[in-house]
């Protein structure tokens, strides 16, 4: 069977690579084979575009060739690393995917839902995530908790949390209105608790939309 590609989006300090790693845990335990991986990066060459863009190189070309130089690190991404995944069975854990261009560059209001809807049909060319987790968070409490990071870490300010805060409350009303737009796909989690209770909501909806992930993996002597 096909591997299951689950993405998790949200603001700054939303908490993703946090509760990556630990749902990264609770499937290895259950036998299922997972792959984390991250946008933008995830394969040699995305990860050489993810220097570029987040140095800030790209910001003067604006939002529109931006877009598209994400979508081209997707590209590379999807083919090199999370195709091959999903087709040998394996369950891909993504930090960020498309939904970050719609609602970050698609936040800047210079470019059209519409031109988002094409790249992204021609950059995903028919791979979806079967689930996507928004960690949803006041703006506030993101940025105060990537800012405490950073300073425990000594890291520098990258181009997009560098934006002002109307920019990323206006980030987060984006990501509410991809949920809104196609709850099929998408758990909306409320990230502002303990990492623990984080944890749990995120296991609770795992169980409900995928429930086969939640089970442990099924050996082909199982099957027979
Ligand atoms: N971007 C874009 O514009 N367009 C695109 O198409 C794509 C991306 C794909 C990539 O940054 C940037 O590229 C991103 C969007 C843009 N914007 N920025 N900046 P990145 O990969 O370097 O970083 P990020 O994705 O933004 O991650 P993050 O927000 O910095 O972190 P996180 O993974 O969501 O959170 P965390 O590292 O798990 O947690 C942050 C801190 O909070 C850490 O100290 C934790 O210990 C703490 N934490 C976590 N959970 C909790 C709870 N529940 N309570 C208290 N503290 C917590």
């Amino acid at each position: 069977m096909a591997g299951r590609f689950v993405t998790f989006e949200g603001g700054e300090g939303a908490g993703k690579s946090t509760q990556i790693a630990r749902l990264k845990e609770r499937l290895e335990k259950l036998g299922h084979p997972v792959l984390v991986t991250r946008e933008p990066g995830g394969s040699p060459l995305a990860e050489e575009i993810r220097s570029f863009i987040l140095n800030g190189h790209a910001k003067p070309l604006g939002p529109f060739a931006e877009a598209l130089m994400f979508a081209a690190a997707r590209i590379d991404h999807l083919d090199k690393t999370i195709k091959p995944a999903l087709k040998n069975g394996t369950t891909v854990l993504c930090d960020r995917f498309a939904d970050s261009t719609r609602a970050y560059q698609g936040s800047s209001g210079s470019i059209s839902s519409e031109t988002i809807d094409e790249l992204e049909r021609v950059a995903l060319a028919g791979t979806k995530p079967d689930l996507t987790f928004i960690l949803d968070l006041p703006a506030e409490v993101g940025l105060s908790r990537a800012g405490e990071r950073q300073a425990r870490k000594g890291e520098a300010m990258d181009r997009f949390e560098d934006e002002g805060l109307s920019f990323h409350r206006a980030l987060r009303q984006a990501y509410l209105a991809i949920a809104e737009s196609d709850p099929q796909r998408c758990a909306v989690i409320n990230a502002d608790q303990a990492a623990e209770d984080v944890e749990m909501a995120i296991w609770a909806a795992l169980q409900e939309r995928l429930p086969e992930l939640a089970e442990p993996q099924k050996r082909p002597l199982d099957v027979a």
